[in-house]
């Protein structure tokens, strides 16, 4: 297949609600997505880079400029399979959110073209995955409680609350109380330190499935020395960047569960590789999620089915983010979403709805960017 042009694209959807976390609030998102064009047909990727640097390094300005300047010249022009993406981009550092959209912009094409499913492609084996939601810091516990119960008569499996230093063991109690055992986990974002280990562990009288992230994502020994004063299994996400990371952490003993984001460690080809590594260690995983539209929901649900996702993701329902997604609906029945079955992605873009939330567009070939 040879990559002939990319097609970029920023489009603005305002979220059906505030999502906080530690790290702010977000109301709206500014989405990048990548359309690879080549000789044999195209294909869709979504970069999961936020407005601001504040999850991690990445930053969707960034994300567009290392993709025009650095990212793409490596790749267009030349015969190229999905799995030859990430070592053509090797030699730049970092930068996992882009390098992960085109990967998957390729894999999209390149599946499409042989009529193939990502899910048939991954090894599914589920048609339909269960679903959690992630839950935002509110701004009462009432607030909390509401919404907790909204989600949960709506059928979602698992809720995880967002928390911070304030707004963690009350939070967690009044959901424990109000509805029993629900399966519950918390997630911290980096907002905690190895000082905070008592406290946190206060935390272990709800029997939740998982803290995720408590401290830095540097601090991979620290969640290690935490995980011996913490009951409750250590999750990790933003210290993951890759199959590496995944398997250091493991060794020395910094987590017992992995969350699983294609865009962080680098594209769906590395992530299938630490399900694997997790696979042979005896630790599930789970897929994140980074408030994605259809394109990045397809692909992570048929990711969900592979066998040791086996706890359920943040992979909600589009309702869930959006009054009307880019592509058709993901819509939880029982709890559950259904795996995409068509080629590639299995979803097809809305283009004439696109249009009208386009903020930016450029398309880059072998003889440069243009831009309308
Ligand atoms: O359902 O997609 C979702 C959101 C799940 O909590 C969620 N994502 O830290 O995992 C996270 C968080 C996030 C969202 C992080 C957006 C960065 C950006």
């Amino acid at each position: 297949m040879k990559l002939q042009a990319v097609e970029l694209r920023r489009i603005h959807l305002p979220l059906v609600a505030p999502f906080e976390t530690s790290f702010g609030v977000q109301t709206e998102r500014d989405v990048l997505l990548v359309k690879a064009i080549t000789d044999a047909g195209e294909g869709w990727g979504e970069c999961v880079a936020g407005e601001e640097p504040t999850y991690s390094s990445e930053y969707v300005d960034g994300a567009q400029h290392v993709l025009i300047h650095h990212l793409l010249p490596r790749l267009l022009d030349r015969e190229l399979a999905a799995a030859e993406v990430a070592p053509l981009l090797h030699p730049v550092h970092g930068h996992n959110m882009a390098k992960a959209s085109i990967e998957m912009a390729v894999l999209d094409a390149e599946l499409r073209t042989q009529g193939r499913s990502f899910g048939s492609f991954f090894g599914a084996v589920r048609d339909e995955v269960d679903c959690g939601v992630s839950v935002g810091i509110q701004p009462s516990i009432a607030d909390l409680l509401r919404t907790v119960g909204g989600y949960l008569d709506q059928g979602y499996r698992r809720i995880k609350l967002k928390i911070k230093p304030g707004w963690d063991v009350e939070p967690v109690r009044a959901v424990r109380e109000k509805f029993g055992d629900v399966p519950l986990q918390v997630d911290a974002n980096t907002a905690y330190t190895l000082a905070d280990a008592e406290h946190l562990a206060l935390l272990d009288a709800f029997g939740l499935l998982l803290i995720e992230q408590p401290m830095r994502e540097e601090l991979v020994f620290a969640h290690a020395e935490m995980a011996k004063i913490v009951r409750t299994p250590i999750c990790l996400d933003e210290s993951i960047h890759s199959w590496q990371a995944a398997a250091d952490a493991i060794q020395i003993g910094a987590c017992r569960v992995i969350n699983v984001k294609p865009g962080r460690v680098g594209g769906y080809l590395e992530a299938s590789r630490i399900h694997d590594l997790c696979a042979d260690r005896g630790v599930p995983v789970w897929m994140g999620g980074m408030l994605e539209t259809g394109i990045g929901r397809a692909g992570n649900v048929a990711m969900a089915a592979m066998p040791n996702f086996t706890l359920p993701g943040d992979t909600s329902a589009s309702d869930r983010y959006y009054h009307r997604d880019i592509t058709e609906p993901f819509v939880l029945r029982e709890g559950r979403l259904k795996v995409p079955t068509g080629p590639g992605l299995g979803v097809s873009v809305d283009e004439e709805f696109l249009e009208s939330i386009t903020t930016w567009e450029g398309r880059l070939g072998p003889a440069g960017l243009k831009t309308g």
